[in-house]
């Protein structure tokens, strides 16, 4: 089968033809109708230093996959082969505490190079991924075929669970701000619009992406740079912002973070530019929390999906077929791309 792979560090991906997977006893081979192009491959692909993740290279890419099961390893029930499901990402051990309450995205035998799908295991930008367990397969909803929910395994369960870690934050009259609208600030913005009173301030930098926070639901739309942090003051009657979630995490975007959070507010980041934020006593506002997450829960993608399934998180998608699929890397490196991209193989 055709599938594009990391071939090694610094290194534009790769189409290749390699063998179809075989499921092993409790695995589940899906046919993947949609991989989601995260941001988060480039920074992989491009500035990771070789040796960073224990990782055997060549590896398929692809972390955010929806499909149809399409063979079950012996075992294997609870699922009708050509049912739509979609992959959660972050495989844990299954049996830690964390893995116990659906938190595999922290399983404490886990670490960020432990190879899940697409980052360090073979992936689903293919036409076939094999998924180490039935656990790891959340049914769609009749409204959602796996293209549309490709996206949302990981660019809408992301700032789900980002925002999940402030939602106590998130009353009535309270302020979000979403800085970064790419994949995951988009789809952030509907997570807020969704399940929260709060008012959604988006910055970009480019206004096209201002253009679709409006249109995803934010309330305002902020140009980054200078005149940010003042707007942002504005908007909240200089109190700042409850819950500022930086879907970059570069120290620009990290430090407009830190500029404008509120006493006792809480800073997300997100992104994985690799920015960092100063924390002292007196150098951010008191009270405050400074929270780095990862992916989301289990529990959290069956949500999602609910969401989804009733018209209030869609992703705003660019499709492209599997022999293009560099193409898309390529787009989103130009920053030419609205959204997230979507394979379909
Ligand atoms: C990928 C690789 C490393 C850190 C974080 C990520 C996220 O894109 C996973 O959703
Ligand atoms: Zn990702
Ligand atoms: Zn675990």
């Amino acid at each position: 089968m055709r599938a594009l792979r990391m071939v090694d560090w610094n290194h534009d991906p790769e189409l290749h033809d390699v063998p179809a997977p075989v499921p092993g006893p409790g695995e589940v081979v899906i046919s993947i109708g949609g991989a989601g192009v995260c941001h988060s491959d480039l920074h992989l692909l491009y500035e990771f230093p070789p040796g960073l993740m224990p990782w055997t290279l060549p590896v398929t890419l692809g972390h955010e996959n929806a499909g149809w099961v399409h063979q079950l390893g012996s075992g294997v029930t609870g699922l009708e082969i050509g049912q739509p499901v979609a992959v959660y990402g972050p495989w844990g051990c299954g049996h830690c505490h964390a893995c116990s309450e659906g938190h595999e995205n922290y399983c404490r035998n886990a670490s960020l190079g432990t190879p899940v799908g697409g980052l360090g295991a073979d992936g689903g930008m293919a036409e076939l991924m094999v998924v180490p367990g039935r656990r790891h397969l959340v049914p769609l909803p009749d409204a959602l075929g796996p293209a549309q929910a490709a996206p949302l395994t990981d660019g809408a369960l992301t700032p789900y669970h980002a925002v999940n870690r402030a939602r106590h934050l998130l009353v009535p009259g309270s302020t979000a701000v979403v800085i970064g609208i790419g994949g995951l600030g988009h789809l952030g913005i509907q997570v807020l619009r969704a399940t929260t009173d709060c008012q959604v301030i988006a910055v970009d930098t480019r206004q096209e992406a201002l253009e679709l926070a409006t249109a995803c639901g934010a309330d305002h739309a902020v140009p980054a740079g200078d005149g940010a942090p003042l707007a942002i003051r504005e908007l909240t009657q200089g109190r700042g912002a409850d819950a500022i979630f930086d879907m970059v995490g570069s120290d620009a975007t990290l430090a407009l973070a830190a500029q404008t959070v509120s006493v006792e507010g809480h800073i997300g980041i997100v992104g994985l530019a690799g920015g960092s934020i100063p924390v002292s006593l007196l150098g951010l506002p008191f009270g405050i929390n400074v929270c780095p997450t990862y992916w989301g829960t289990l529990p959290e993608l069956h949500e999602v999906m609910h969401l989804a399934g009733r018209g209030d998180v869609l992703a705003h998608t660019t499709t492209y077929p599997l022999e293009r699929a560099e193409d898309a890397y390529a787009a989103i490196r130009a920053g030419q791309v609205l959204g997230r991209c979507v394979v379909v193989p």
